[in-house]
């Protein structure tokens, strides 16, 4: 913890927080998000300091507005509609949303807030342990991200009503 807020303030000092290697990091996987036309339409990894896990995304070519934004519990993605992914990955048999009494799905992140530039990075905490997440990634269908048309309401069961699956990506083991 005492490294982890050392490398922050650094990086706060020096006035740039753009890279992750300054943070004690492992790349634990990694996906390249592509349009149903094949495009590509980022980039995400999956990054542990041993203790939790953070994803981190640069995606690019969405319209402007909030995307809802998923883990989802198939590794497979297939155009155009995306639907191979399945549902959002829930080991914990939850219900959608973090604003559902009901909820979270281990695969519900916040909504990608994009711009005029039509890009958008983050870097999202998934708050569970680095063990449970590896487990619930790398389980026997894989696992993928999906970004959507619009945005995610955090309550509306099963998906958010986040509307139609634009960019899909596979989460593999980082090499
Ligand atoms: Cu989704
Ligand atoms: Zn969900």
């Amino acid at each position: 913890m005492r490294r982890i807020l050392a490398a922050i303030l650094t990086c706060a000092s020096l006035g740039a927080c753009t890279t992750l290697d300054t943070l004690p990091s492992e790349r634990v996987a990694e996906a390249r998000l592509s349009f149903a036309n094949g495009v590509p339409a980022g980039t995400a990894q999956l990054i542990s300091d041993g203790q939790t896990m953070t994803l981190a995304i640069a995606a690019t070519g969405l319209s402007v507005g909030e995307h809802g934004f998923h883990l989802h519990t198939t590794g497979r993605c297939e155009a155009p509609d995306f639907k191979s992914a399945g549902g959002h990955l829930n080991p914990a048999d939850r219900e959608h949303g973090s604003l559902n009494p009901q909820g979270k799905h281990l695969g519900d992140l916040p909504n990608l807030v994009v711009g005029a530039s039509r890009s958008t990075s983050t870097q999202v905490d998934l708050g569970v342990d680095t063990a449970q997440l590896r487990d619930s990634i790398f389980d026997a269908d894989g696992t993928a991200i999906v970004i959507h048309a619009g945005a995610d309401d955090y309550r509306s069961d099963p998906a958010g009503d986040a509307g139609a699956r634009v960019a899909c990506g596979v989460l593999t083991a980082a090499s």
